[in-house]
C-alpha cells in the first residue's frame, strides 16, 4: 500500500484544475523551509497555458551558506520542465535570492523564457505588470524579516520582556520595555508591507497599466490600490499560495493547504467506517 502511494505521488492527476495562467513565487528551493511536497501536489493538480515563476525559485543565497537539496526539490524542477515541454508557456522572472539567473535575461533555457519583468494581458484585456518586487526594497527601507515574523513575535516578546526586566532590576537598571520597542519595530514592518504594496502599485499606475503581480514579501494579497489592482502570489515556505487566472480573466488567490485539508476531510469522511468490521476491511 505504502509503495503504491509513493509510486503514484508524482504522476499527473487525472483531472487537474485548468487555469489560463498561474503565478507562483518564493519557492526557496534549496532550503529546508521550502514546502516542496505541497508544491508538487499543487503542480500535479493544476494546468495552465501560462506559468509564471515570479522569483526566489531557487535560493542561491542559502545554498551558498550550506548545501540543502532534496529529491522533492529536483521533482519540482522536473515537473516545471515537463510542463514547459508539453506546451505550457513558462516564464521565469528571477528574484533577489536567485539573482544569479538575472545574467540570462531575455534568453531561453529549453522551453523556459527568462525575463526581468513582463506585461501579462488577461483574457478580459487587463494589462498586468509582472515582476518579483525586490527592487522596491530600496524605496521602502525597513527590516524585511520583521514583516514576516512580526505579529508572532509579539506574544513571545511579552514573556521575554518580563524576564528581561527582572534581570535589569537585579543589575540596578530601570525598566525598559522590550515589547514596546519591538512593537514599534513591528509597526514599522507593517508600514513596510503597505509601503511596498503602494510603491509597486504606483509603478504599474505610472506606466498606465491596470495592475501588478509580484511576490517577494511572502504575503498573498489582492486588492485595489489607487485604482490599480495589486496582486501578490505569496510563497511556498509558509502560506502555500498561488495566483491564478480563470479562463474568463478573473484572478484569484489559491491557498493549497486549505485545498489539501478539504480533500483530506472528504477522504476521511469516505473512509470513515461505521463498524469495526469495516475498519478491519480497510486495514487489510
Ligand atoms: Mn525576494
Amino acid at each position: 500500500m505504502m509503495r503504491e502511494i509513493t509510486a503514484r505521488k508524482h504522476e499527473m492527476a487525472d483531472n487537474p484544475l485548468k487555469f489560463r495562467s498561474i503565478w507562483i513565487s518564493d519557492l526557496h528551493l534549496g532550503t529546508s523551509g521550502c514546502q516542496a511536497e505541497y508544491l508538487l501536489d499543487f503542480l500535479k493538480n493544476t494546468e495552465a497555458e501560462y506559468l509564471y515563476l515570479v522569483g526566489d525559485i531557487i535560493d542561491g543565497w542559502a545554498l551558498k551558506r550550506s548545501w540543502y537539496w532534496q529529491q522533492s526539490h529536483n521533482d519540482v524542477i522536473q515537473k516545471v520542465l515537463r510542463k514547459a515541454r508539453k506546451g505550457t508557456h513558462v516564464i521565469y522572472i528571477p528574484g533577489n535570492h536567485d539573482e544569479g539567473a538575472r545574467q540570462f535575461l531575455g534568453l531561453m533555457f529549453g522551453d523556459i523564457r527568462i525575463e526581468d519583468e513582463v506585461v501579462h494581458t488577461t483574457a478580459d484585456g487587463r494589462r498586468m505588470l509582472v515582476l518579483h518586487g525586490d527592487r522596491f526594497d530600496g524605496v521602502v527601507q525597513c527590516a524585511r524579516w520583521l514583516a514576516i515574523v512580526g505579529d508572532r513575535l509579539y506574544g513571545i516578546t511579552l514573556k521575554l520582556n518580563y524576564w528581561f526586566n527582572r534581570a535589569r532590576a537585579r543589575m540596578g537598571l530601570g525598566y525598559w520595555s522590550l515589547s514596546q520597542y519591538l512593537k514599534h519595530k513591528v509597526k514599522k514592518a507593517v508600514n513596510f508591507v503597505s509601503s511596498f504594496e503602494q510603491a509597486v502599485a504606483l509603478e504599474a499606475k505610472t506606466r498606465g497599466l491596470d495592475g501588478v503581480i509580484c511576490g517577494h514579501i511572502h504575503k498573498a494579497e489582492m486588492r485595489d490600490i489607487d485604482g490599480v489592482l495589486y496582486c501578490n502570489d505569496g510563497d511556498w515556505v509558509e502560506s502555500l499560495t498561488a495566483l491564478v487566472e480563470l479562463p474568463n480573466g478573473e484572478l484569484k488567490i489559491l491557498t493549497w493547504q486549505k485545498f489539501f485539508a478539504e480533500q483530506a476531510a472528504q477522504i476521511n469522511s469516505l473512509t470513515a467506517a461505521p463498524t469495526g468490521a469495516g475498519l478491519q476491511g480497510i486495514a487489510a
